[in-house]
């Protein structure tokens, strides 16, 4: 596209863009590629002319990362830490340019070079350094942070490979390539050999005074840290987000070499550089094995000796530690620093263990994601003993006290003490992170209301019941606008921005703004050109769909998508029998029938760990039935399906701003709280959901007629569980219309039927997911959906408002959360 309009490699038009109005642009893109790239100007590619342009934004990011960190030293302002295993930033070119400001300079620059710059966009290839909700969110606070000019920075491991790639095979099952992501150099990160530490793993820890120890021996690894800056949004202000990479301390074993031994030289070296070289693809699930935990305390003792170490150069206290740090846990995952920061307090710093416990609990804050029980993490008591010596024997410190005060509290209840402790006794004992977690921290919170309120209820109720309710709190999650309207939806931002005859900053930093669409939303041209935009955006996605797998889609249709990551508990499995369900009754139609079917295609997007056998089928089942619908002469025009593959943030991207509707199904109580759910409705898509997570208060703030629920209710779900349980009903009396789609499937309809019997079976037995409770109600809510969308008029004003209710969801309002209700902090302008 655009190869003609965009000449790339003529002299003239180089030599012509260097004197034009865009020159500093142009000038400093040909410097980068003549000194950074070493290449000759006239005569690069795409990708040569995004790694040019990338790095000539990049210089502007230095310049105000280094001033933003010199104004908060100088301030000696208090800062906010955001410990994460995970960052799911896709991609940042677009992004910088947009918060920067610089993107129409930027265009018309890289055009007077020959490049249109969508095509340079499109070369970057996405930090995948997440699995889903948890790591997207904190890419959204981390934006949020900088352009609320707040000093927070992020902490995590820079792996070599992110998320794996998912491809589908012959078959329709996912396999699953590694991600290379920086093979091609990264521009957005600056190497920082200068700050470094080492960390220690194994050795032996001996006791020396009271409850002082010296940790020494085992294996010593080094940290190297990787800067990414992050760019506020309208302000100067850019954080930074520090990311650790492993290293071993010393090069080879020269014995060994020596001894002509190369593969023992190397070994050391090797071990080391494993430890940050993969991210775990697992969610909501934990594994146990080692190397897990090895990047867990690599992480964490870097990032606390680093923290350690700005903090000491204030000169202060450490006992005014918690003053000037506070740190937020993002899940159990970083743990591990509350021991280790005791170990640093009482070991290195002689601070004596009841002040080192003080200074723990007003520093950290733990925010948990999930009440899902195999997502609870424990170690094994023998394996941290012997990879943490010195840390499994703080926390058993820990835990001798804590269960003396609860004695003191509750005398004589041995099961409160059992289900309080740190150790789960068992063969062998288990560490339970979460209990860590909460007892170490100031506040815990969850991230919606229905789910803070089950934390309380359920994972953490004794805690509730020691420490008093007001621990434990909610902070509902959030999505930044910048890149999930303005970045994702350029025409709508426009829009907006046109209407409400405001600039764009106005709302993108302060999203109630977008009420204001609601005086326009009877206005039939407004609701035209809203209309238009959608419409927009469908064809991209359908252009997408087009070059990537060959088939067109009729954009007239309704778009009905479900992206995330693929789990029994989101129910994917639900959505794909209820296409099955619409397939199976167009084919009862006759074609007089059918032709008053209003069409509608389906998308399914998201990635199944390697090692979730159920989860793989459903993506098998899903790509199967498409293969046969898509393929029917006397559907397809009715009815497609497609399933995506490789979903990430940057097809997110694409997804989100085409949806009529969006599915959020899962079962009652399961998901914490969705964020792609707000995403989609900041686009002006609607959602059919359950009442779920964060499903609630967006119909609180919507308004429940414009949101399409069904299914039970959270209270509901234990006692059905019970009664599939201990009263199984045959699924063909429980269910008949979901036995017919199970049949159809089981008898080869979609491809060889005893492959999806493990899948199958999970809804004829147990049901554990409640799919049988609730299909008959979504079916129900699919007809409604299918009703309100014949009235167009009535459904653009549905999307319009829900556009304009979706002020609460602006990650601003989340951080701003977190800085009152934790952190302490406030913003402090950068001049
Ligand atoms: C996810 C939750 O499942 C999701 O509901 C929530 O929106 C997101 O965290 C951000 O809070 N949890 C995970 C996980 O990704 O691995 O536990």
């Amino acid at each position: 596209k655009g190869q003609e309009k965009w000449p790339r490699g003529d002299e003239k038009v180089w030599k012509a863009g260097l004197r034009g109005v865009h020159r500093a642009i142009t000038k400093s893109v040909v410097h980068h590629v003549q000194t950074s790239l070493a290449r000759q100007p006239y005569n690069i590619d795409d990708f040569g002319a995004y790694q040019a342009a990338a790095l000539s934004v990049r210089d502007n990011l230095i310049v105000n990362w280094n001033n933003t960190q010199l104004h908060h030293n100088r301030k000696g302002n208090k800062r906010a830490y955001y410990l994460s295993l995970e960052f799911l930033m896709g991609r940042t070119f677009d992004n910088a340019l947009l918060n920067l400001d610089l993107k129409p300079q930027y265009d018309d620059g890289m055009s007077l070079l020959g490049f249109n710059l969508e095509d340079l966009i499109d070369q970057e290839r996405d930090a995948g350094l997440g699995n889903g909700g948890l790591g997207r969110l904190a890419a959204c606070y981390l934006d949020s942070s900088a352009s609320m000019e707040l000093p927070v920075w992020g902490y995590g491991l820079r792996y070599q490979y992110g998320i794996f790639q998912q491809l589908i095979g012959p078959d329709g099952s996912q396999l699953e390539a590694p991600d290379p992501w920086l093979q091609n150099d990264n521009p957005w990160e600056l190497p920082r050999a200068d700050v470094k530490y080492e960390v220690r793993f194994y050795g032996h820890s001996e006791r020396i005074e009271g409850m002082k120890a010296l940790w020494s021996g085992g294996q010593e690894v080094v940290a190297v840290a990787y800067d990414v800056m992050i760019p506020g949004y309208d302000t100067k202000n850019t954080n930074n987000l520090r990311l650790w990479e492993s290293k071993p301390k010393r090069g080879f074993d020269l014995n060994s070499f020596n001894a002509g031994d190369y593969e023992r030289a190397v070994e050391a070296s090797n071990s080391a550089a494993a430890i940050t070289s993969v991210l775990y693809p697992n969610d909501h699930t934990t594994f146990g094995k080692e190397l897990r935990l090895k990047q867990q305390y690599f992480w964490t003792a870097a990032s606390l000796a680093d923290i350690m170490r700005r903090f000491k150069n204030m000169e202060k206290s450490i006992l005014e530690f918690p003053d000037y740090v506070s740190i937020q846990l993002n899940d159990t995952h970083p743990t591990l620093a509350i021991p280790e920061l005791m170990r640093i307090l009482v070991d290195e710093e002689e601070v004596p263990w009841d002040q080192a416990w003080d200074i723990i609990t007003r520093t950290f804050f733990f925010t948990n994601h999930t009440v899902l029980p195999e997502a609870l993490e424990k170690w094994s008591v023998p394996l941290m003993q012997h990879l943490l010596p010195r840390h499994m024997q703080i926390i058993f410190d820990i835990n001798l006290i804590f269960l003396q005060a609860v004695e003191k509290k509750f005398p004589g209840d041995r099961d409160k003490l059992a289900r309080m402790s740190l150790i789960e006794e068992g063969y062998p004992q288990q560490v339970r992170m979460a209990n860590l977690a909460c007892i170490g921290s100031h506040k815990v919170n969850g991230v919606a209301e229905l789910h803070s309120e089950l934390v309380r209820a359920t994972i953490m109720k004794d805690f509730v019941d020691f420490y008093g309710v007001s621990k434990f709190f909610n902070v509902t999650n959030g999505i930044t606008p910048r890149r999930w309207l303005d970045q994702c939806n350029p025409g709508l931002s426009r829009l907006i921005s046109e209407t409400l005859k405001l600039p764009k900053a106005a709302f993108l930093k302060d999203l109630y703004q977008l009420e204001g669409l609601l005086k326009h939303i009877d206005d039939p041209k407004f609701q035209t050109m809203w209309a238009a935009v959608k419409q927009t955006n469908k064809e991209r996605l359908a252009h997408y769909v087009e070059v990537t797998t060959g088939h067109r889609i009729n954009t007239k249709a309704m778009f009905d998508i479900q992206i995330k990551r693929i789990h029994e508990y989101k129910r994917q499995t639900l959505n794909i029998f209820g296409v099955i369900h619409r397939y199976l009754a167009l084919k009862a139609m006759t074609s007089a029938q059918r032709k008053k079917v209003n069409p509608k295609v389906v998308f399914f997007g998201g990635k199944a760990a390697p090692g979730y056998y159920i989860a793989k089928l459903t993506i098998k089942l899903v790509v199967n039935v498409a293969r046969i619908v898509n393929a029917d002469p006397e559907t397809k025009d009715i009815l497609s399906l497609f399933f995506l593959p490789d979903y990430s943030v940057s097809l997110a991207e694409i997804l989100i701003p085409a949806s009529d509707i969006s599915q959020h199904i899962s079962t009652a109580g399961t998901e914490a709280s969705g964020t792609s759910n707000m995403k989609f409705c900041l686009n002006g898509g609607l959602l059919l959901g359950t009442v779920d997570g964060a499903n609630i208060e967006i119909a609180e703030e919507v308004g429940e007629q414009n949101v399409f629920f069904f299914g039970h209710l959270t209270p509901a779900v234990e006692d059905l569980r019970y009664q599939h349980m201990y009263h199984p009903v045959p699924l063909e009396k429980k269910c008949p219309g979901l036995a017919r789609v199970v049949n159809e499937v089981a008898a080869g309809r979609f491809g060889d039927g005893n492959a999806y019997e493990p899948l199958l079976n999970t809804v004829r037995k147990n049901d554990y997911y409640l799919l049988t409770e609730d299909f008959d109600s979504y079916l129900q809510a699919l007809k409604l959906v299918d009703e309100a969308y014949q009235d167009r008029t009535e459904w653009i004003k549905k999307s319009i408002r829900t556009t304009a209710k979706m002020g609460k969801f602006s990650s601003d309002r989340a951080i701003q959360d977190y800085a009152q209700e934790c952190w302490n902090i406030e913003g402090s302008k950068l001049e």
